[in-house]
């Protein structure tokens, strides 16, 4: 395993290892053919293999995979992304969404000269020290995260939808960042409350702390511009990952020009990497977000997701279970209601989720192995796929609740 998310630790069983991906489906090396509803965790909202991405990342390769230097292709790149993701005036792309929210919050340190983050539980940032608190994705599972305990002080945690948790902190402590998931993925898919954004924007405006959105998830899927687009709230300090790289390593976040000025070479604070801006990455998620750009797109993905949602309703009332979806992003949860943070999350049926995980591969659907994911739709799914999808679930779901 080369990321522990893959393990299937949390569903018990042996991943599957994969041959090669088709459109909308996987195929393993025993030729087993699955709908594909991970999508590499998010990235592959196209699908597998989009002719027009890999026409776009044959023709870079063919110019070179990497120079270190600057491209004509990062500055087109870094237009586009100002131009589609609200209130960032600069961008700096990396190469990993664990990157760019770690920049992100050294950054919120260097614009504010305030050392502590307030994190809410069971949202993940990726793997590093500062947010490796309360994390959900694999952390939840393993919950070892091996950060030294001289960096915990500077991170301090609040229940998600919890807007009174978050005020206390920013009343107790000198706080340079708020940093969430606008929807998190991470512990399932957990809709914000109405007005929780807008109370975190009003939050830290009122304190002077930096919001920061981790759109790793959310970036490109919920609408063109994102959450911030979606919910209509604007942060100081985005960050994006997945959908921006079309399924190669590409990230970045970005601010308005106050803030990113802070960062070197302009200001002082330090961020680098050999392959930030690599020309392949940035090729693939340029068509990626081209393709996305066109007209009926973000309509065509909420038909899918509300087309999903409304084919396993049925089966979820059936059963008892909960389900929570925002467009493309979709759960489904073993417990009767939806949680509304981390700590109902772990309250589900663990044992019948992993049941219900099984079953659904054997009948040819592949989802996050954790009740901690959220599972991501495909642009190019049909109606006809979006039945037999249902079909499929609901009848997992028939084999996981059988007493
Ligand atoms: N961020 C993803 C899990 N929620 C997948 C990345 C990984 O940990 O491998």
């Amino acid at each position: 395993m080369n990321s522990p998310v893959r393990a299937f630790s949390a569903v018990e069983g042996d991943p599957p290892f994969i041959h090669h991906g088709d459109g909308v489906h996987l195929v393993d090396e025993d030729e087993n053919r699955a709908y594909d509803l991970v999508g590499s965790w998010g990235p592959l909202i196209l699908g597998h293999s989009h002719p027009e991405v890999v026409e776009a990342v044959t023709e870079a390769l063919s110019r070179g995979a990497s120079f270190g230097a600057p491209t004509e292709r990062e500055l087109r790149m870094a237009e586009l992304l100002v131009e589609r993701v609200p209130g960032i005036d600069m961008v700096r792309l990396v190469s990993s969404g664990t990157e760019a929210t770690m920049h992100a919050l050294r950054l919120a340190r260097g614009f504010t000269g305030r050392d502590v983050v307030v994190k809410l539980d069971g949202c993940y940032h990726g793997a590093h020290d500062t947010v490796l608190v309360a994390a959900g994705s694999g952390v939840a599972t393993y919950a070892q995260p091996g950060s030294p305990g001289i960096v915990a002080p500077a991170t301090v945690t609040a229940p998600f939808n919890d807007l009174a948790a978050v005020e206390a902190h920013l009343k107790a402590h000198d706080v340079a960042a708020v940093i969430v998931e606008p929807v998190p993925g991470n512990m399932g898919v957990i809709p914000p409350r109405p007005g929780y954004l807008e109370g975190l924007r009003h939050l830290c405006d009122e304190h002077g702390a930096c919001l920061v959105f981790d759109e790793v998830m959310t970036g490109f899927r919920l609408a063109a511009g994102g959450a911030q687009e979606h919910f209509g709230v604007t942060a100081d300090i985005v960050c994006m990952g997945k959908i921006v790289g079309g399924g190669l390593p590409l990230a970045a976040f970005g601010a308005r020009r106050e803030i990113m000025e802070r960062l070197s070479p302009v200001g002082p604070v330090y961020q680098a990497g050999t392959l930030s801006g690599n020309p392949l990455a940035v090729a693939a998620g340029q068509k990626t977000l081209e393709i996305l750009g066109r007209p009926g797109t973000y309509e065509r993905l909420d038909t899918i997701g509300s087309g999903l949602e409304a084919r396993l309703a049925p089966h979820i009332a059936q059963h008892g279970l909960s389900m929570s979806r925002v467009g493309t992003m979709i759960t489904v949860f073993f417990r009767s209601r939806a949680p509304i943070d981390f700590d109902e999350v772990k309250t589900c049926d663990f044992e019948a989720f992993g049941r219900f995980h099984r079953a659904a591969l054997e009948a040819g659907v592949y989802l996050p192995c954790s009740q901690y994911e959220a599972a991501f739709l495909p642009l190019a799914l049909t109606d006809q796929d979006l039945d037999a999808i249902a079909q499929k679930l609901g009848a997992a779901m028939a084999a996981a609740t059988v007493s």
